[in-house]
């Protein structure tokens, strides 16, 4: 994750079939965050923001979240934990979490958009190819 460099991944998009999460959104790299089976308990709000994806290279959008968040979730001794997030963290523990069920926020937009991007991350992999 930091040396992508990114804020946010889910170990699915790393080929581990677990549903664990790290996190980092400090500004110096120093607050790792680790979350065991999250779940979003509560949401509140809406919010837009930009975001980007590691697995989905290239590609910027707005995303519709919810502006806050109560996550439940084991930490890494096991223990239960709850946190209640909002701003860059919230947004990402949505991110991350949708990558556990399989989700990238490219799912979030319109069809229209849906269908540019994969052509553009067509063209992409056959330029890399
Ligand atoms: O590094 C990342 N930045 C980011 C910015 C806005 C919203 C979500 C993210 S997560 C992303 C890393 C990633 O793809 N994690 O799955
Ligand atoms: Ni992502």
């Amino acid at each position: 994750m930091y040396e992508a460099p990114g804020i946010g991944l889910a170990a699915t998009q790393v080929d581990v079939h677990k549903r664990l999460v790290v996190i980092d959104v400090s500004e110096d790299k120093s607050q790792l965050r680790v979350f065991v089976n999250p779940e979003i308990e509560s949401a509140e709000g809406i919010a837009l923001g930009e975001e980007g994806c590691l697995s989905v290279p290239g590609i910027y959008d707005k995303v519709e979240r919810a502006e806050r968040v109560r996550v439940r979730y084991l930490d890494l001794d096991g223990n239960a934990q709850v946190l209640t997030a909002e701003g860059l963290l919230a947004v990402c523990i949505q991110h991350e979490i949708d990558h556990l069920d399989g989700k990238v926020f490219v799912d979030h937009l319109s069809q229209l958009k849906q269908t540019r991007i994969k052509s553009k991350l067509a063209k992409q992999a056959r330029v890399t190819a």
